[in-house]
């Protein structure tokens, strides 16, 4: 069964964001709880910033899970991704997205790569950034599967990367992979930019779809565009797709609100 997670975001410097709560993590746990959501999805400075969270008591307190755990401060804060020309830089990338899986796999959340992936450039081409990308996914990935967890890759539009911007250039990356642990996250926003059919991309990506960014054409929660959820639904449940739709969007018209639209959304799609 498809679950529901909603995003808090805890990086000062992703304060204008994608994400549905901001900074109080205690009150995104009371609000998430409160409207019924399965987990929250957390996106923190750090592995040490996780640890030093009183995430345990607040997830047992509310009886959510965690869903997953993002990596992006890597890439907003420290300006590290995986495809760097700089191999002490790759290197630094590398120990960063391992402590924040480390840290999230405590709670069996995996993490997300998404910003840290990197861009190929003048300096790096497109073969050699690509190689650096699959060798960093191979090595997290068979870190991620020690932990007991799994890594999530998440292609993003055109906009933010040069390297996979669909799922089945996602496939593509990933299927060389030793590692099995490495899967998909498909962003909706994402995808109805990239994307000839958000519902026909995510039937193909089949079992490769291991987390769900749930959120509207224009960033925005789940209802509150013009996306086509449908189809979207009825291919998540063809697929067979087991994981958290989570919503990755602004807090428009506020946090709570948002939050609500996306719940209701959800269980129109998956519930009903
Ligand atoms: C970035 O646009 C995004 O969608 C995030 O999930 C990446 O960390
Ligand atoms: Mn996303």
């Amino acid at each position: 069964m498809i679950k529901s997670a909603v995003t808090v975001s805890l990086v000062e410097q992703a304060r204008k964001g994608p994400f549905v709560f901001h900074e109080d993590l205690a009150a995104a746990c009371r609000a998430a709880a409160d409207l019924g959501f399965d987990a929250i999805e957390v996106f923190a400075p750090s592995g040490a910033a996780i640890r030093a969270l009183p995430l345990s008591s607040l997830l047992r307190d509310h009886g959510l899970a965690l869903a997953a755990v993002g990596t992006g401060a890597g890439m907003i804060v420290h300006k590290l991704s995986l495809c760097d020309a700089d191999a002490s830089r790759r290197e630094q990338a590398i120990a960063f997205i391992r402590d924040i899986i480390s840290a999230g796999s405590e709670f069996g959340a995996p993490a997300i790569i998404g910003s840290m992936q990197g861009q190929w450039n003048d300096v790096v081409d497109r073969p050699l950034a690509t190689q650096y990308l699959q060798d960093g996914l191979q090595e997290l990935g068979e870190y991620a599967g020690v932990c007991g967890t799994t890594l999530n890759y998440e292609p993003l539009n055109r906009y933010e990367t040069n390297m996979a911007t669909t799922l089945a250039q996602g496939v593509e990356l990933l299927k060389p992979l030793a590692t099995k642990h490495v899967r998909l996250l498909a962003d909706l926003f994402h995808m109805n930019i990239e994307e000839t059919s958000i519902a026909g991309a995510l039937r193909e990506a089949g079992s490769f779809v291991g987390h769900v960014h749930f959120v509207d054409s224009n960033r925005q929660a789940a209802g509150r565009g013009h996306m086509d959820y449908l189809p979207i639904a009825s291919a998540l449940t063809a697929i067979q797709f087991a994981g958290y739709a989570s919503a990755e969007a602004f807090p428009v018209p506020d946090s709570n609100a948002a939050a609500r639209q996306t719940i209701e959304t959800f269980r129109k799609c998956f519930r009903s």
